[in-house]
């Protein structure tokens, strides 16, 4: 069996990953890691192997990789939108230098690599509505512009090098299993905590302010699908846009007032992530993804709020 390392393993994606991977081939088979240990994440980090592993460190990745005779990389260690704007050479270094560190070992010792892309990589003057999988990219975030950087080194590792590189552009995601590390979605994980432990939210997107959302089983799914694809199929490897649902932070409360009709959505717009939010599409077009791997989300947004409401009601312990 392949054996694979997760970077940034403890984070919103990688805790449910490896989980999943885990489940498919063995705990030994799937290698977590992250910059730190996280106390949250503690059954994660004792179910099976696990390093302490910065990504800026090319020298340890490639340690970790002779040690466990690793096959397949997935990248998933970096600093999202938000995070990112505060400190933008931090964000650059850890975002680069991670694909980069990646791509280098996968292409001296022959392993594929995964490494997500984002609605990110879009800007403002890029078509907003059933934006193309081939359209304007010009972000005005340092998170987009190493999104971008990451979809194109990949792309030329695989043409020059023959390296096995495979992405999506992922939408915001959500999920209550982790919380999200600093994103311009992450109100869209938010108002349903706050649902359940207040019954009220204050949005910090504007009302009328659509992006693609995915629940994150179909991101999973989504990750092991594309990494297991025939690559003959593969028209565009690092970067195919996929959504589940275009929502508006009315939307997602119009569906919460279906289980709990005494929620109450307010707002306290934060100017830093609405412009970045604006930046962004409203809608992807995820043709492409569909037809060449089959990509399916099953959860559309009634059925997510419903998964999500039950789900978090046994997190926070709420009757
Ligand atoms: P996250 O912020 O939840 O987790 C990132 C993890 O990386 C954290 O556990 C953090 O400790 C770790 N990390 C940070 N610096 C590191 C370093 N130098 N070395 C090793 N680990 C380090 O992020 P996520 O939401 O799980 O995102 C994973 C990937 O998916 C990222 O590339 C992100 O851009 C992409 N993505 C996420 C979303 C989303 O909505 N969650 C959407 C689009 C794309
Ligand atoms: C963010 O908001 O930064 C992420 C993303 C869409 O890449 N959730």
């Amino acid at each position: 069996m392949e054996k694979i390392l997760v970077t940034g393993s403890l984070g919103q994606i990688g805790s449910e990953l490896v989980d999943k991977l885990r489940g498919m081939y063995g705990n030994d088979n799937v290698i977590a890691s992250d910059l730190m240990k996280k106390d949250e994440q503690i059954e994660l980090i004792e179910a099976g192997p696990f390093e302490l592993l910065d990504v800026m460190d090319g020298e340890a990745i490639l340690n970790v990789v002779k040690k466990h005779g690793i096959k397949r990389i997935v990248n998933l260690a970096a600093l999202l939108s938000a995070v990112g704007e505060k400190n933008p050479h931090k964000c650059w270094q850890i975002n680069m230098g991670g694909v980069v560190n990646c791509l280098e070992i996968a292409k001296d010792h022959g392993l594929s690599v995964f490494t997500p892309s984002s609605i990110a990589c879009f800007g403002p003057t890029t078509p907003k509505d059933k934006t193309p999988q081939e359209t304007v990219q010009r972000p005005n975030t340092m998170y987009g512009v190493t999104k971008v950087a990451g979809e194109l080194i990949c792309d030329y590792y695989h043409s020059k090098f023959g390296v096995d590189t495979r992405g999506v552009r992922f939408p915001g995601l959500i999920s209550y299993k982790t919380l999200p590390g600093g994103g311009t979605t992450d109100y869209a994980v938010e108002i349903y905590y706050e649902a359940i432990k207040k019954g009220s939210y204050d949005s910090f997107i504007d009302a009328n302010t659509y992006m693609d959302m995915m629940y994150m089983p179909d991101a999973i799914d989504a990750i092991v699908h594309l990494m297991n694809a025939d690559p003959s199929r593969l028209r565009y490897r690092n970067a195919y846009n996929i959504t589940a649902m275009s929502i508006n932070p009315l939307d997602i409360e119009k569906s919460i007032k279906k289980f709990m009709p005494d929620f109450k959505l307010g707002f306290n717009v934060d100017p830093v992530r609405e412009a970045i939010a604006q930046s962004w599409p409203n809608s992807l077009d995820d043709s492409p993804a569909r037809e060449d791997w089959d990509f399916s989300p099953k959860y559309d947004l009634d059925k997510m709020t419903e998964d999500m409401l039950k789900n978090l009601m046994i997190k926070l312990d709420i009757k």
